[in-house]
């Protein structure tokens, strides 16, 4: 059951594709008062969603803002990440569904003022609301999935595993990434391109001199079966006979302040210009610039800094510059010396820049600040609806860093700046989750950690838990360890755990295109399957992948096994050193399994099949006919196993799935 309520006039964010009719607003469990939803929660009541946040799978006990923010240190005090993602689900007595759509900010207290009291308050008194009720967890899910639509649908090859890093300059250097990998046997599908590749970080460009003859480059590439995937940014540098940004100025595409003239903004490139993204026109004309890549035979992109993320803005810049002049004469104490810091700390990404340029979305202007967390959605929607025209017949990869929803039909999400810290491992693994329900299913975190300095331990756990993300990428920011798996001392140990990703790859591909089909999650928090549980609902380390199989990954520094709880009898399948072992049962409850380095376990549940490949050194190779069908228990459930042609953009449930039994 949905109901949707309408407060003030809304700005629409094309969030929800059919409405139903707008209801009365009547209080119920929910109070209204002065803008502020509340609702008394009861103790052992449990808050899922909210998507890409911090901390656990339950949200209860902290508070969270849908602010899409530049912010690479993701710190448990921190609220919001880079996406906007309002949809949070009550389970108590009651399974009770929360969207708030709007594109402004969202403050959502849950249980933090009070632990036993939720606080939703939109900033403004424009926004519409839902209200979902079902029987189970699962059930609103999918009922608000249905309201939102369909989730992006990447190629097949973009599950392979991936390697980046900020800071492969030349063309010289990405070859050696390639026969790192390829010379080892260790599987990999693409290698991602940073802002490196372009020239002077101007969007749409290459370096001819880091990247001369970047079509050979690709073509190398592809002999090798490597996809190469470029960055780009969500600015345009601002320089005299660069094209991209002549036909912006010429064209009025670009965000303006509140005097008409083009807003300035300070990003990679120095100063740059923002395309009004959420202007159809605006928006289109920058999308099919991703023409000049895909006629060279790129097939994926990765879109950045479109929160978006501002340095400084011209004008920002002038009146610090003013203000430290006036600091130079004085005796800086207490007062005066932290506001002169903080004053040149808080220069990027601030309010008063928010507020000071403007877009024109469907007819009418608004402020960015209204509109703030609909920049990355619309960069990457019309990136997505401009592929649909200039590729009809070939999927594209896009995923972006910025996100609200809506944008889940057109794009998946990487998690951002993450740090090489355990920490972050065990926030990979909630996050999966959470994004799943706001629909997000093509997501995964840089493995091994982004910032700082990654450990070989971390980082074959990192890729112990991405092979099952369906984005599996590494990622690093310049200037720390290199992290490729090739540089190791383990590297055997690298090779046996992504060798895991391609055998599990018919699988994986096929229980994400039927969450995808079917607006179903892909990983489910235990409390989803086993609510009845009281344990499995507070395990917040593990996760249901699918309908076969349960994952525990380690996500501790020196440890050799961990702690699993068991909400039912399950069957461990341990892959060790390029095999496949089956292990024994183990009942319900709890109990201390080993997972030394390199080994990557998962459990099967009783009378489920799960169909594993002979694997390959990247997507291609492997073969999805040829499958062993592991299970245990006597009356296995027939699987349903999904395939297509994994790169057609026409997709059926009914002629894609098989039914395998044993
Ligand atoms: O402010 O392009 O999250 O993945 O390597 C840094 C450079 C800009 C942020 C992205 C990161 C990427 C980096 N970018």
């Amino acid at each position: 059951m949905i109901r949707r309520y309408v407060f003030g006039s809304p700005i629409e964010t094309d969030a929800v594709l059919c409405k139903p009719e707008a209801a009365v607003w009547q209080e119920g469990r929910l109070l209204l008062r002065d803008n502020v939803f509340c609702c008394g929660l009861k103790e052992d009541e449990i808050v899922y969603g909210l998507g890409q946040n911090v901390r656990g799978i339950n949200k209860r006990g902290w508070i969270y803002e849908s602010n899409c923010t530049d912010d690479p240190q993701h710190t448990e005090c921190k609220t919001s990440l880079y996406g906007a993602h309002n949809f949070l689900i009550l389970d108590g007595e009651k399974k009770c569904g929360i969207f708030v759509d709007t594109p402004a900010k969202v403050t959502f207290d849950i249980g933090y003022t009070d632990y036993e009291q939720m606080r939703i308050a939109p900033a403004t008194p424009d926004f519409e609301f839902y209200l979902i009720e079902e029987e189970s967890l699962d059930g609103v899910v999918s009922t608000f999935r249905k309201l939102i639509g369909r989730s992006f649908i990447p190629p097949l090859w973009a599950f392979g595993y991936g390697q980046s890093r900020w800071g492969y300059d030349s063309a010289e250097g990405v070859r050696q990434v390639a026969a790192g990998y390829r010379d080892k046997h260790l599987p990999i599908d693409s290698i991602y391109l940073d802002i490196d590749y372009m020239e002077r970080y101007k969007d749409f460009t290459i370096n001819e001199d880091t990247f001369p003859d970047f079509d050979r480059l690709i073509g190398q590439m592809k002999e090798q079966g490597i996809h190469l995937v470029p960055i780009i940014d969500g600015g345009v540098k601002k320089e005299d006979g660069y094209d991209v940004y002549e036909e912006g100025k010429a064209g009025g595409y670009f965000c303006k302040d509140a005097d008409g003239e083009d807003f300035v903004i300070g990003v990679w490139p120095g100063k740059s210009c923002l395309p009004d993204m959420l202007n159809e026109e605006a928006g289109s004309w920058f999308a099919h610039k991703y023409k000049i890549l895909l006629d060279k035979g790129i097939d994926g992109f990765w879109n950045d800094m479109n929160e978006p993320a501002i340095f400084y803005s011209e004008k920002g810049l002038r009146e610090v510059f003013e203000k430290i002049d006036e600091y130079r004469t004085q005796n800086l104490d207490v007062d005066t010396f932290f506001a002169f810091q903080n004053m040149v700390a808080d220069i990027s990404s601030s309010p008063k820049d928010y507020g000071a340029f403007y877009h024109n979305y469907k007819g009418k202007r608004y402020c960015h600040k209204e509109v703030h967390n609909l920049f990355g959605y619309y960069m990457t929607r019309r990136a997505s609806e401009a592929f649909e025209e200039l590729s009809p017949k070939k999927r594209i990869l896009l995923f972006s860093r910025a996100s609200c929803i809506g944008m889940h039909r057109y794009g998946g999400v990487w998690q951002g700046d993450n740090s090489s810290w355990w920490s972050h491992l065990l926030m990979n693994i909630r996050m999966m989750p959470s994004l799943n329900m706001c629909g997000f299913l093509y997501t995964g975190a840089d493995l091994g950690g982004f910032g700082d300095n990654t450990t070989e331990d971390l980082l074959i756990r990192w890729l112990s838990f991405g092979v099952f993300t369906p984005l599996m990428r590494n990622h690093s920011i310049r200037g720390t360890r290199m992290q490729e798996a090739y540089r190791f001392r383990s590297m055997h140990l690298m090779r046996d755990v992504i060798g895991v990703r391609y055998k599990l790859l018919p699988y994986l591909y096929s229980e994400y295109m039927k969450a995808a089909l079917r607006d179903e999650m892909m990983f489910r928090p235990l409390g989803f399957v086993y609510g009845k549980d009281k344990l499995a609902r507070r395990v917040e380390d593990q996760l249901m992948l699918g309908t076969s199989i349960m994952i525990a990954p380690v996500y501790e520094q020196n440890a050799e096994g961990r702690t699993v709880y068991f909400p039912e009898p399950m069957k461990l399948i341990r892959f060790h050193g390029g095999e496949i072992q089956e292990e024994g049962v183990y009942p319900k409850g709890f109990a201390y399994v080993e997972m030394p380095l390199g080994d990557v376990c998962v459990f099967l549940k009783e009378n489920r099949i799960l169909p594993l490949s002979k694997g390959g050194e990247n997507v291609e190779e492997v073969d999805f006919e040829d499958l062993t069908l592991y299970c245990f228990g006597e009356k296995v459930q027939p699987y349903e196993y999904y395939r297509d042609d994994g790169e057609s953009r026409v997709y059926d449930l009914k002629s894609g799935i098989r039914i395998l039994t044993v």
